[in-house]
C-alpha cells in the first residue's frame, strides 16, 4: 500500500513568486506549502547545489519538513554567466548589459534549480532544467526576475507572457519542485 502523503512542507525564501509556483506545484500532490518569508545569506558558491547546502544549514531551526531551492540562468556564450550570480546581477545591472552583450553572442540560455529538503538532520536535494533563449528585449508583465527575457525551446512567448499555470508545466523549478513531490509521496506520513 502507497503511504498517504505528508500534508505540509516549509519553504523558506524571500521570493513571493517562487512560492507562488512551489504551492501550484505540491498542490496536486496533497502537499500544503507553508511559506516563510526570510533571507538566507548565499554564501559566495561556485555552483547552485552549493547554496543550498548553505541554505539546508541556515534552516535547521524551522520545524518539520522544510524546502529550500536556488535558481539561475546560465548562459553557456557567456561562460554561464551569471549563473549563481543571477540574483545580485539582475539587482544591480538590470537586463541592460546582458541583452547589449547578447547583440554579438549566441543567445541560448537556460535555467537551472536546485531544491533541498530537510526533515531533521536527514536532506535530499532534486534539480531541474529548462533550455532556451534569451529575448531581445523584455516581454510580458507576469512571472518575476528574468521570465520577460527567456523564451523556453519551442515556444513564442516568454515565460512573462503565458499564465503562470503554462510556465509551472515545464520550469526549471516545477521540474525539480515535482521531485520533491514524489519524493514527499514516497516517505513517511506526518506523525
Ligand atoms: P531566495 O530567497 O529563495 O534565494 P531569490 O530571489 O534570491 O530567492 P535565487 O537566488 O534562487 O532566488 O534567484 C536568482 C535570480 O534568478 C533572482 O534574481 C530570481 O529572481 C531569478 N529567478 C529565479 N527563478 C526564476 C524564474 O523561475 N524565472 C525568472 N527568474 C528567476
Amino acid at each position: 500500500m502507497v503511504n498517504a502523503a505528508p500534508r505540509t512542507i516549509t519553504f523558506v525564501s524571500r521570493n513571493p513568486g517562487k512560492a507562488r509556483e512551489v504551492a501550484a506545484v505540491l498542490a496536486p500532490f496533497g502537499i500544503r506549502v507553508r511559506w516563510r518569508r526570510r533571507e538566507l545569506a548565499e554564501p559566495q558558491a561556485s555552483s547552485l547545489a552549493e547554496v543550498v547546502r548553505a541554505k539546508l544549514a541556515a534552516v535547521q531551526d524551522v520545524p518539520g519538513r522544510v524546502l529550500v531551492e536556488d535558481s539561475g540562468l546560465f548562459i553557456p556564450s557567456l561562460h554561464g554567466f551569471p549563473g549563481v550570480y543571477s540574483a545580485h546581477f539582475l539587482e544591480v545591472w538590470g537586463f541592460g548589459p546582458m541583452l547589449e552583450l547578447l547583440q554579438r553572442r549566441e543567445r541560448r540560455a537556460y535555467f537551472r534549480t536546485v531544491a533541498g529538503v530537510r526533515h531533521g538532520r536527514r536532506i535530499a536535494t532534486f534539480s531541474g532544467e529548462v533550455h532556451g533563449s534569451i529575448a531581445s528585449r523584455p516581454r510580458g508583465r507576469g512571472g518575476f526576475g528574468y521570465d520577460p527575457i527567456f523564451i523556453p525551446t519551442g515556444w513564442k512567448q516568454t515565460f512573462a507572457e503565458v499564465p503562470a499555470a503554462e510556465k509551472d508545466t515545464i520550469s526549471h523549478r516545477a521540474r525539480a519542485i515535482r521531485k520533491v513531490g514524489e519524493f514527499l509521496a514516497r516517505s513517511r506520513p506526518d506523525r
